[in-house]
C-alpha cells in the first residue's frame, strides 16, 4: 500500500470510530498492488551432534514488521520477526529441537503432522515459561510430507498464531527423492503459507474482539503468503510444484487460477496421493496441506493469478519468465498406500461436534486439561467417526497419527484425499469415518489432542485429550 493511500484510509477510519459507540477497532481496507516479492522461508541449518542427531534451535521471539509501508506492526516470530524457518529432515533422522521462549508469556510449539510420542508432541501440557527452553528429541518414522509447527498454548493458540508463530516442516523419503518431480526448494518447488490478517488504523493486528469472532473464527481482509501481503512470484516456463499450507486461523480457501487452468494434486497432509489428481479448484481448510503441480509452459511471458474462489480474490501474482519452455512428464503413479487396509478394527469411537450460541465443544464436553476423554491402546487400529450436525464446516485434527479417510456420509472420499491425512474438513451435516492406528505412547501427563482447527473454536473448548497406552491394564490404572 502506498503511504498516501494508507493515511487517507486511516483518516476515514478515525471518523467512523468517532461515530461508533462500541469500542471495537476499525479495520483498514485492502489495496492490491502485488508489488512485493514472495519471501521463501529459509531452511534452518542443523548442528550435527556426535551421534548423528540433527539439532535445531528455535527462538520464539517478539518482533516488528512494516507490513503497510510505514507502520510498525508488533509481531511474534521464530528466529525472526514473523513466521519461522523451514525444518527439513529425512525419514529415519533423529532430531533434537531446542525451543527457547523469548516471549513475555507462556507458549509451546506443536509439530503438526509429526508422528511422535505425546511427551514430544508439544501439547498445552508442555507449556514453556518465559526465558525457559524446552528440548525435545525424537526419530522421524513417517512418509515424506509437508508438516508444520505452531503454538498450542492453552486458550492462546489463536492469538499466538495470529501474531506470527508458524513454520514449515518438510520430511523427505525414498518416494520424494526418487520421483521425477520438481524439487528445487524456492525455485520450482515453492512453499506457500496462506494466512489472513486485519489491521487497525495504527497498523496493529486486530485479533479476537467479539462473540462473532469466536463463533465464526477470526478472518482478515489482508491476505499474506509467507508473511508478505499480496506478493508476486517469478517462475520458469515449466512445471512448478506448489506446497500449500492453510496457516490461517479460520479462513477456508478454494484455490484456483484466474484462467481456470488445470493442475494436479500430488500430495495431501501426510503422504503423496497414489496418483496425480487433475483439478481446477482445491479446497483447503485451516491446518490442511496439499502439493500441486502446475504446467506453465503455455504461459511464457504472461502474468497469471492464483487466488481464492470463495472470497473471489487473487492471492498470488505469478510472472512466467519469457524463456524456452521445459517439457515435463507427469508420473502416472506416485506411491502405494499400504496403511490401515485391514478390517480388524478394535474400536469405533464417535466424536460429535457440538456448537450452540456461545458454546463450542465435542461430545458435549469442553476442553479440560485435567480430564482424559479417550483411552487408546498402543498399536490397535480404530475407526473414528466424526459427526457434524452443525451447519458450519469444521476441520478436525488428530495428534500423533495419520489416518485414511474411509467415507463421507457413507460415500467414498474424494480422489484428492486418498492419501494419508491428519486434518479432515467435515462439512455441515456430514459424518466422516477415518481409519487410524496409533504407533506411539501418550501418557496421562502428556496426552494427545483432537480438536477443531479453527483456532478460535479450539481455544474456546472444541478440543479433547486422549492417551495411548501399552495395555488395557495400564489404561485402566489411569482411571483409578
Ligand atoms: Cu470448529
Amino acid at each position: 500500500m502506498e503511504r498516501r493511500t494508507f493515511v487517507k484510509l486511516a483518516l476515514l477510519s478515525s471518523f467512523t470510530t468517532l461515530l461508533d459507540a462500541k469500542k471495537i477497532d476499525k479495520e483498514i481496507t485492502v489495496f492490491k498492488s502485488f508489488s512485493k516479492k514472495l519471501a521463501i522461508p529459509p531452511i534452518l541449518k542443523p548442528n550435527i551432534l556426535e551421534s548423528g542427531i540433527k539439532e535445531f534451535n528455535l527462538n520464539v521471539q517478539q518482533g516488528k514488521v512494516d507490513f503497510l509501508n510505514g507502520s510498525q506492526t508488533n509481531t511474534y516470530g521464530v528466529n525472526g520477526d514473523f513466521l519461522g524457518p523451514t525444518i527439513r529432515i529425512s525419514k529415519n533422522d533423529t532430531i533434537k529441537i531446542n525451543v527457547k521462549n523469548a516471549l513475555q508469556e507462556e507458549t509451546v510449539i506443536h509439530w503438526h503432522g509429526l508422528k511422535v510420542p505425546g511427551v514430544n508432541d508439544g501439547g498445552p501440557n508442555r507449556s514453556i515459561k518465559p526465558n525457559d527452553t524446552w528440548s525435545t528429541q525424537y526419530k522421524i518414522n513417517q512418509r515424506s510430507s509437508l508438516c508444520w509447527y505452531h503454538p498450542h498454548t492453552h486458550e492462546a493458540t489463536g492469538r499466538q498464531v495470529f501474531m506470527g508463530i508458524a513454520g514449515l516442516f518438510i520430511i523427505d523419503d525414498e518416494d520424494s527423492r526418487n520421483l521425477s518431480i520438481p524439487k528445487e526448494y524456492g525455485v520450482d518447488d515453492i512453499p506457500l503459507v496462506f494466512q489472513d490478517r486485519r489491521f487497525s488504523q495504527d497498523g496493529q493486528f486486530i485479533y479476537k474482539q467479539t462473540m462473532h469472532d469466536v463463533m465464526m473464527g477470526v478472518t482478515g481482509n489482508f491476505s499474506l503468503i509467507n508473511g508478505v501481503i499480496d506478493p508476486y512470484l517469478e517462475v520458469g516456463a515449466k512445471t512448478i510444484r506448489l506446497r500449500l499450507l492453510n496457516g490461517s486461523n479460520a479462513r477456508v480457501y478454494k484455490f484456483m487460477f484466474n484462467d481456470y487452468r488445470e493442475f494436479y494434486q500430488i500430495a495431501g497432509d501426510s503422504s503423496f496421493l497414489p496418483k496425480p489428481v487433475k483439478m481446477k479448484t482445491l479446497i483447503l481448510s485451516p491446518g490442511e496441506r496439499a502439493e500441486v503441480l502446475v504446467d506453465f509452459t503455455d504461459a511464457k511471458g504472461k502474468t497469471l493469478y492464483f487466488g481464492d474462489n470463495l472470497s473471489n480474490k487473487p492471492l498470488l501474482q505469478i510472472n512466467v519468465k519469457n524463456e524456452e519452455a521445459e517439457d515435463f512428464r507427469l508420473p502416472k503413479k506416485l506411491t502405494t498406500i499400504t496403511e490401515y487396509q485391514e478390517d480388524n478394527f478394535t474400536q469405533l469411537r464417535e466424536f460429535t461436534l457440538d456448537v450452540r450460541p456461545g458454546w463450542l465443544a465435542i461430545n458435549k464436553k469442553q476442553m479440560d486439561m485435567k480430564r482424559i476423554d479417550e483411552e487408546v491402546i498402543l498399536g490397535e487400529s480404530e475407526v473414528w467417526r466424526i459427526i457434524n450436525p452443525t451447519h458450519m464446516a469444521h476441520p478436525f485434527h488428530i495428534h500423533g497419527c495419520s489416518f485414511k479417510v474411509l467415507s463421507r456420509n457413507g460415500k467414498k472420499p474424494y480422489l484428492n484425499e486418498t492419501g494419508l491425512k491428519d486434518t479432515i474438513f467435515v462439512y455441515g451435516n456430514e459424518t466422516v469415518e477415518l481409519a487410524i492406528q496409533f504407533d506411539y505412547e501418550a501418557t496421562k501427563e502428556y496426552p494427545y489432542m483432537y480438536h477443531c482447527h479453527i483456532l478460535e473454536h479450539e481455544d474456546a473448548g472444541m478440543m479433547g485429550q486422549f492417551t495411548v497406552l501399552k495395555s488395557k491394564k495400564e489404561s485402566l490404572q489411569v482411571h483409578s
